[in-house]
């Protein structure tokens, strides 16, 4: 079967030498905002999809995995997160997660493009559910100017659900921004950040390790989860922490949780930091 008929949309990844494919039924939206070019397709097997720039953001069947992903581990690995920011994120898929957490009281989301959230909020209503929780805050802002302009000490967990390390999100994976996430942390904080695919993106992993213990930051930790619309299948997230080792965390807390999970449980925390041998040997640095 071809892929190249008008119904087929496909990611390419050049690195690789592979391409993702996805079967569309049709295109519900497509614009240039001031940033980027937004696209959202109904398909045939994942539900609407959402397109930035040409790259799979997300779709509707498996963003769950990484969201759950980028938040809760996170947020159990954190004594008691009351205050948090998500720079980027504007699909809100994270900051739904977040918002499951009783103990959280604030939430400030740093997204620069206001049209992926309005967009997200037409053709993805469930991510935007709690866009109405009192304790949600959007600012359409620039994340770097946010954090640098925060006060110190005033987020517990900092979430960065950025596109990949290319223009504009480029110094999201960089020790001048980590610094100021540093200091915006308090003492227990915890960042985390996407980090790409520990098989096709090893040596950014390792670079994003070593610029975040560059900005001071003692505690590292790369979690591991699959992506099946992200190149490889296999994606991570890199937790820092300031103070507070990453290998335990809040396990019973996270066992007897009273909100529901499609993928995360305290189990999957545990094995999703386990490290295989390649990457063992390539992060073996200093912590
Ligand atoms: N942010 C990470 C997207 C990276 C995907 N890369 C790619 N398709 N080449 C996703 C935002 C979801 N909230």
């Amino acid at each position: 079967m071809s892929l190249d008929e008008n119904s087929w949309f496909t990611e390419v990844y050049p690195e690789a030498g592979a391409a993702l494919s996805l079967r569309t039924e049709e295109k519900l939206h497509e614009e240039r905002s001031a940033y980027q070019k937004i696209e959202v397709y109904r398909t045939a097997g994942f539900g609407n999809l959402l397109v930035l720039d040409g790259f799979v953001m997300l779709t509707a069947r498996d963003n769950f995995i990484y969201h759950e992903m980028m938040t809760h581990p996170a947020l159990f690995c954190h004594p008691r997160p009351e205050s948090v920011l998500i720079v980027g994120g504007g699909d809100c898929g994270c900051l739904q997660e977040v918002l499951k957490h009783e103990s959280v009281v604030r939430v400030d989301q740093a997204e620069l493009d206001e049209r992926v959230t309005r967009v997200s909020e037409r053709f993805f209503p469930d991510l935007c559910a709690s866009n109405d929780d009192h304790r949600a805050n959007l600012h359409f802002v620039d994340g770097i100017r946010w954090v640098e302009d925060a006060a110190p000490d005033s987020y517990d967990v900092i979430i960065v659900d950025s596109t990949d390390p290319i223009g504009q999100a480029a110094r999201l994976f960089q020790a001048p921004f980590y610094g100021a996430c540093r200091r915006a942390l308090g003492d227990t904080g915890v960042l985390i950040v996407q980090s790409e695919s520990p098989l096709l993106h090893l040596d950014l992993i390792k670079s994003i390790r070593w610029e975040m213990a560059a900005a001071g930051f003692q505690h590292l930790k790369t979690v591991n989860f699959p992506q099946c619309t992200y190149p490889s299948g296999w994606w991570s997230a890199t937790m820092a922490g300031k103070s507070i080792g990453l290998e335990s965390f809040r396990e019973t807390d996270a066992s007897t949780r009273r909100f529901a999970t499609r993928y995360y449980n305290a189990s999957i925390h545990g094995a999703a930091l386990a490290e295989p041998e390649f990457m063992r040997a390539a992060l073996e640095v200093r912590t």
